[in-house]
């Protein structure tokens, strides 16, 4: 091999003050292991020098406690896109002591590639080998690698002995041209392929590489489907059974896409069970091992993802079973989040919200408006361009005192114009072809729980008149009784 054999602490020696830094990877897989604690470590050291030491960090999505969690403690971020989940990161975050800016996954390369942020100083990637040429083969996740690998001034290789040979040809690299140079991509299933197995660097930007030997897969245990999550699972199928039913789905149905999660993990569940609905691919950004069970059955007959957010048992499995391997393929988030393919192919979008309103605005990310959750991850994406889109929540929380469904979103991250399904534990809400008062109606009879139904019918009668009836003095009044009474129920809806 032509590259230095760096240790991480060497590695880290050339991460300076204000670099903006690339890392590889998608939610957990893929991410670097070894160099950004040795990165956190450096921090330590030039802050007790009196020096400042910070970094401007860009991902595909959320990354490990190796990343967003050690560089967070040691107070060595500066500016975080596009996407986070850690709670250490969060709590900085909504503390005002670093910069974050919560972007569209699928846009965060582009806008990098036009100059949006400046250049990339060093980009530190995961692979399973690389040869003299620099073209390399990935981990578990692709994420914004191929196009970090292009802007990139300097590259770090964290080489992790984990993964397995078979990855090789679990990858689909493609990096689109830019404007005015754009074509279409040539992605008409889940299953087409559009580029290369391997991702590329120029040889001569590589710094070094690292040699490691970290476990794969995710260890964040899984909460298992209770009543509530049970009954939005069965609600999504019955849903989806009823659209092939009317004609408004084809028969032979759609791709689907489905965030990460219990809630997701309880749709899954459903789908592998629901024998009116037919098996089915996947054109998603994130697959858990729900998803495993699904290639295994034949329920799910493809999977195409940016990231397998596999438990280390689930990963394990996977490699172990060489018949699964042509079932599944990881594209960068541009692709696997792209609007054009998710429109073409005509993708069914299911995700979470936090709290949706009675004018079908949905809030993913910020938490009473002001505390961001996670940030709004690859849902606009796909919500925006999706043949039919579905958010779910649990209709009440936190013992009855949060009703999910509110007059008013306190942070509106999808509005009407993209959502057409509501779906909690207590029925699904269809907001197409209904004015916004119509759905307002809709979303309180069947998405609200009964015990805030009157409370949200009162709001709805006080609310005023006009194409959409809002009352400014009334609108946030659950959210007030929440932060002074600790209960939606609360809410003085007198004015
Ligand atoms: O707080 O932990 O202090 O109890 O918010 O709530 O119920 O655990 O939510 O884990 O299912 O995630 C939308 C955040 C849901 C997620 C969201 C409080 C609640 C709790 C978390 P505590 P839950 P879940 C695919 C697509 C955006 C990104 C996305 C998400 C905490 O699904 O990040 O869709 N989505 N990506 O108590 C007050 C409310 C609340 C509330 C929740 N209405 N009012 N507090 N909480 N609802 C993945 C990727 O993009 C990679």
């Amino acid at each position: 091999m032509i590259y230095p054999i760096l240790t991480a602490e060497e590695a880290a020696e050339f991460v300076q003050h204000g670099m903006n830094i690339g890392v590889s990877g998608f939610t957990v897989p893929g991410n670097p292991k070894v160099v950004p604690p040795a990165i956190a470590a450096k921090a330590r050291r030039e802050h007790a020098a009196g020096r400042e030491f910070k970094i401007n960090l860009f991902s595909g999505a959320s990354t490990n406690d190796f990343t967003d969690g050690e560089l967070s403690r040691a107070d060595a971020i500066n500016f975080r896109a596009p996407y986070q989940s850690l709670p250490e990161l969060r709590k900085h975050i909504n503390a005002g002591d670093l910069h974050y800016n919560d972007r569209h996954l699928s846009e965060m390369a582009q806008e990098f590639r036009y100059g949006y942020y400046g250049p990339m100083d060093i980009a530190i990637v995961e692979v399973q080998r690389i040869d003299d040429n620099g073209d390399m083969v990935l981990g578990t996740a692709v994420g914004n690698t191929p196009t970090w690998l292009q802007c990139a001034k300097k590259v770090i290789i964290e080489i992790n002995d984990q993964l397995p040979e078979s990855i090789y040809g679990l990858h689909d690299i493609y990096v689109p041209a830019d404007p005015p140079m754009r074509r279409e991509i040539p992605i008409y299933h889940a299953s087409d392929r559009a580029g290369t197995p391997t991702a590329h660097v120029d040889p001569k930007k590589v710094l070094g590489v690292v040699r490691t030997s970290m476990p794969l897969g995710m260890t964040t245990p899984f909460t298992p489907v209770d009543e509530v999550t049970q009954r939005i699972g069965e609600n999504v199928c019955q849903f989806l059974v009823d659209e092939i039913k009317s004609g408004r789905m084809p028969k032979s149905f759609l791709p689907i896409q489905s965030g990460v999660g219990n809630i997701a993990n309880a749709v899954l569940n459903a789908l592998e069970t629901s024998t009116d609905i037919p098996p089915f691919q996947m054109y998603t950004e994130v697959v858990q091992d729900s998803v495993l069970k699904l290639l295994e059955s034949g329920r799910c007959t493809f999977a195409s993802t940016c990231s397998m957010t596999f438990s280390r048992e689930a990963m394990m499995e996977f490699f172990a079973k060489p018949e699964l391997h042509d079932k599944l393929l990881m594209r960068p988030s541009e692709i696997s989040n792209n609007p054009e393919v998710i429109r073409r192919i005509g993708v069914v979008s299911m995700n979470t919200a936090i709290e949706c309103d009675l004018y079908g605005h949905i809030n993913s990310s910020h938490v009473s408006g002001s505390r961001l959750m996670n940030g709004i991850g690859g849902s606009g994406d796909f919500t925006r361009n999706a043949y039919t889109s579905i958010f779910l929540c649990p209709s009440i929380k936190k013992d009855d005192c949060i009703s999910t469904i509110v007059p008013m979103v306190t942070h509106c991250d999808h509005t009407d114009h993209s959502v057409d399904i509501i779906v909690t534990d207590q029925g699904v809400a269809d907001l197409r072809f209904k004015d916004p008062m119509q759905m307002a109606e809709e979303i309180i009879e069947k998405a609200a729980h009964p015990i805030y139904r009157p409370l949200l019918r009162e709001y709805l009668h006080l609310a005023g008149k006009g194409h959409i009836h809002l009352n400014p003095d009334l609108a946030l009044s659950f959210h007030s009784a929440l932060a002074h009474e600790g209960d939606m129920r609360k809410a003085n809806l007198k004015i």
